[in-house]
């Protein structure tokens, strides 16, 4: 059984996980400059200022500024059909808010652009993927401040009309829910030594989802034919156990992450959101006009990250037993049904499926999988090959997920981009060598290596997926 005709097969990258070039042609510095690498177990540390001698992996990252033609060559090699990638706003606008935009950084997307569609790519951009402007942090302390809305809309307005005939498919802000639980990463949020931290993450959550709903507007005014999403860091809780407590611990932190979506694709804040708040004495700052603005800016489609489920218990001795290890972002306790990764991450095909009919069933807005895939230690054989049947194992029992929620539960699913198609900068660890590229990068976590690109055995088992459009996944 196929995937549908039009399905919207490709890879996806984040700006400042693959270009480097931190600082070439004018671009500003923004919050993943600043971060030095960590580990499984270590989180990344800010350093407020560059400092020589230390390792910073995304300012070369795996330099894809001056290797993007080589790049979207492989991604066409395979097939795609659609490349989704961010466009670091600090190219556009160094200071975040500038008046007018830095026209090299605006030339370097417009040719990577036309690059794609030489090979027939459709890109697929997201506005805003973990990169607030360190400028705008000085300035305002990230998303906490109002004004943040009018310098995204500057950044907005400079990338619709510049690319409005190149790019047809938009994500407002990368993993909108990870605000909560990566605030300096996700919104540029440092908090003060006894500031009510509760106040400020739904502060700035309500400014970006502000931000969301007027860029869905002004894109669906300057773009013909546009379709603008959001996008869901996303896992279902699964209850430790079947007791209430714990099913009802599970539903309250679905909701945790559910609460930005339900604002962004229903235009309203739900009840329970709004309860909650009251009680916690959080104050929204919200006028009738905020009230009309989230209303009008509703999104076309919802776009998520699915890595693995998550699992939890309202019992806090159980929970403090089976906690998840490591520096894992979401408070989890290990399900004892799952396998998990090199890096911890549990192992849930079903849990696509279990997520995308959830998501359907909660939005009826068709579904786009932009973000799945395994990240993994590789090695590179004596004659160069790299044989990574683990990667393969992971997306072919994901891919048939995907497929069993289209064809038998009957969810429109608008395409599929494994995340990190080619190896790059891990987001949470700052590695090179959690890896989830078909494409595999010569270079380590000190820095070194050449940079040279080559395939792994994943590279020509996705490109028989595609060819296929899905039948190959039957085969043994
Ligand atoms: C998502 C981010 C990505 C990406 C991915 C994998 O949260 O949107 O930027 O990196 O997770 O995570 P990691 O890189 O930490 O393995």
């Amino acid at each position: 059984m196929a995937f549908p005709k039009n399905f919207l097969w490709g890879g996806a990258t984040a700006a400042n996980q693959c270009e480097g070039a931190f600082l070439d042609d004018g671009k500003g510095l923004s919050v993943p400059d600043m971060l030095l690498g960590g580990d499984v177990n270590t989180p990344r540390t800010f350093c407020p200022t560059i400092e020589k001698n230390r390792f910073y992996p995304s300012h070369q990252a795996i330099d894809m500024y001056h290797h993007y033609k080589e790049d979207i060559a492989l991604f066409a090699e395979m097939g795609f059909k659609c490349y989704r990638l961010s466009i670091a706003w600090t190219r556009i606008l160094p200071n975040g808010d500038d008046d007018s935009p830095n026209e090299a950084g605006l030339a370097f997307y417009e040719d990577l652009f036309r690059e794609c569609r030489k090979y027939g790519i459709e890109p697929l951009v997201t506005i805003d993927h973990f990169d607030t402007p360190i400028a705008l942090i000085k300035k305002y302390g990230g998303w906490r401040d109002r004004r943040m809305i009018d310098a995204y809309l500057k950044y907005c307005r400079a990338i619709f009309t510049r690319y409005k005939d190149l790019v047809k498919y938009w994500i407002t802000f990368n993993e909108i829910n990870m605000l909560l639980h990566m605030s300096f990463m996700g919104a540029g949020i440092a908090f003060a030594e006894g500031e009510d931290k509760e106040q400020v993450k739904y502060t700035a959550a309500h400014h970006e989802l502000l931000a969301s709903a007027k860029a869905v507007k002004m894109a669906h005014e300057i773009i013909p034919d546009v379709k603008v999403g959001c996008m869901l860091a996303a896992g279902q809780f699964y209850p430790y156990s079947c007791s209430p407590a714990d099913v009802w611990d599970s539903l309250e932190k679905d909701r945790d992450n559910y609460f930005f979506i339900d604002v962004q694709a229903r235009g309203e804040y739900p009840v329970w959101a709004m309860k909650r708040m009251e009680k916690a004495g959080l104050n929204a700052d919200f006028s009738s006009e905020d009230i009309e603005t989230l209303k009008n800016g509703t999104v076309d489609f919802v776009a998520f990250s699915y890595y693995s489920s998550r699992c939890t218990t309202a019992d806090p001795e159980i929970f403090a037993k089976h906690a998840k290890p490591g520096n894992a972002v979401f408070r989890s306790v290990v399900n004892p049904y799952l396998k998990s990764s090199e890096w911890g991450w549990q192992i849930d095909p079903l849990g696509l499926r279990i997520t995308a009919n959830t998501l359907y069933d909660r939005y009826q807005k068709p579904l786009f999988v932009v973000e799945n895939g395994l990240g993994a230690n590789d090695t590179v054989e004596a004659d160069g090959k790299i044989h990574d049947p683990y990667r393969i194992e992971y997306l072919k029992a994901h891919l048939l997920a995907l497929r069993d929620a289209i064809n038998e539960d009957g969810i429109p699913v608008m395409g599929f981009t494994a995340w990190g198609c080619i190896d790059l900068v891990s987001a949470s660890s700052g590695e090179m060598k959690k890896r989830y590229g078909f494409i595999y990068v010569d270079k380590d976590d000190e820095g070194k290596g050449t940079l040279a690109r080559s395939r792994k055995d994943s590279f020509y088992w996705y490109k028989g997926v595609i060819e296929s459009a899905g039948a190959s996944l039957d085969e043994e």
